[in-house]
């Protein structure tokens, strides 16, 4: 019996799971918010007896709905995301009580403004920067916001106690994460990058992180154990890929397909679906408000200018996970990571002497053929 390809298809037989636990919470009483993005402080909600949902944003289906109201020149993250709102065809939009969003790119703030006439919202204005002390005072303050919505809107007092719970409990799965993560620095790596992004999905869709937490640290365990008596999953000579970019959850997922088909094989994820969250853990030892803001606005999104702390990260992750290539994965009508791959083009090459590439793409499967041409050449020239 292969113990890590039990693991993966126990993953795979409950990636519906998540909807029964939302859906069992929602019965017992529990409030439900619906999430989109990483700024989101998910201990504050958590800290208001509520459960963080991340909604869904990653399918083709509800787009062609979407631009109705749209315009078709939009992010397809942007267009799926309101397609499943006005659709009803995500769970857990349906049982969110309320929905909490970031003014993060132009696109996403305007399309919450239609997404309120659904669902009871709460936008916490994002700096757009986060390298001066008043980017955190502001941030701060719309913590500060959310905590206040989130006690008035559920009737209930939000403790200094009740946020350290939080932490510690969200830390422990930021840890236990990054753990896993790790696993990608081996050389050979241990598994495939699909199989990584089968794992962060189940990670991401179970809301009792106690248990997600312990699932982590063994299925980590179990990869190690069998990796360290000699199991070989992955071949030596595959080429090493970093991706950064966009979010590149459900259908995007096409492109680590291609990759691992080409003979690639993906060690790491810099973007918001990778380890860009895991990046920091919040400080248990600071007031629970002001460790919780620090933490959140480090994040490095294209949303903000200059966006050095994507670059930062993107130099440590280069090193410690020995990547042959990075690629750059834009989705299309994404401004903010559009503009940005110059740098960072100039930065991988040109300073950290590893190969690049960026490609736009969008939700459908149309351009698999074209993506196969380039990324198949992109992995020959490694
Ligand atoms: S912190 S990356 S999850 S905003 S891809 S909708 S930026 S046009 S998803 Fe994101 Fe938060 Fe940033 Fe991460 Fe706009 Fe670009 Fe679309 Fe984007």
């Amino acid at each position: 019996m292969d113990r890590i390809n039990d693991i993966f298809e126990t993953l795979r037989e409950n990636s519906k799971q998540g909807i029964i636990e939302v859906k069992e919470a929602k019965e017992n009483g529990m409030n439900i918010v619906g999430t989109y993005c990483v700024y989101t402080p998910w201990e504050v909600i958590a800290a208001a007896n509520a459960i963080p949902a991340t909604l869904c944003s990653t399918s083709e289906a509800t787009i062609s709905e979407a631009e109705k109201h749209l315009p078709r020149n939009l992010c397809p993250l942007i267009k799926s995301s309101y397609g499943f709102g006005i659709t009803d065809k995500c769970p857990y939009f349906s049982f969110s009580d309320l929905i909490v969003g970031e003014t993060t790119c132009d696109g996403k703030k305007k399309m919450y403004e239609y997404l309120e006439r659904i669902k009871p919202m709460h936008v916490m204005q994002l700096p757009q920067s986060n390298n001066r002390k008043e980017d955190l005072e502001m941030w701060k303050r719309e913590v500060v916001y959310l905590k206040e919505r989130l006690e008035k809107e559920f009737d209930i007092e939000i403790t200094t106690e009740k946020l350290r719970e939080q932490i510690k409990l969200r830390n422990e799965e930021r840890k236990a994460l990054k753990g896993f993560y790790e696993l990608g620095k081996l050389v050979p790596p241990p598994i495939y990058g699909e199989e990584i992004q089968l794992v962060l999905n189940h990670a991401k869709f179970h809301f009792d992180k106690k248990s997600v937490s312990g699932q982590l640290r063994e299925i980590t365990e179990v990869i190690k154990e069998e990796y360290d008596q000699g199991q070989r999953r992955v071949e030596s000579n595959r080429p090493r890929i970093l991706i950064t970019g966009c979010p590149i959850g459900g259908a995007v997922e096409k492109i680590i397909k291609i990759i691992e088909e080409e003979n690639g094989v993906v060690v790491c994820y810099e973007n918001c679906s990778g380890i860009k969250e895991q990046k920091q853990l919040i400080d248990e030892n600071k007031d629970p408000i002001d460790a919780i803001s620090e933490k959140y606005l480090d994040v490095g999104c294209s949303a903000m200018s200059p966006n050095d702390h994507r670059i930062e990260f993107l130099s440590e992750l280069i090193d410690e996970y020995k990547v042959d290539g990075v690629i750059d994965v834009i989705l299309q009508a994404c401004h903010t990571y559009n503009v940005e791959t110059f740098r960072m083009k100039e930065f991988v090459k040109g300073e950290k002497n590893v190969h690049y590439m960026s490609i736009e793409t969008d939700y459908s499967q149309s351009d698999i053929g074209q993506l196969k041409t380039r990324i198949s050449a992109f992995i020959e020239m490694l």
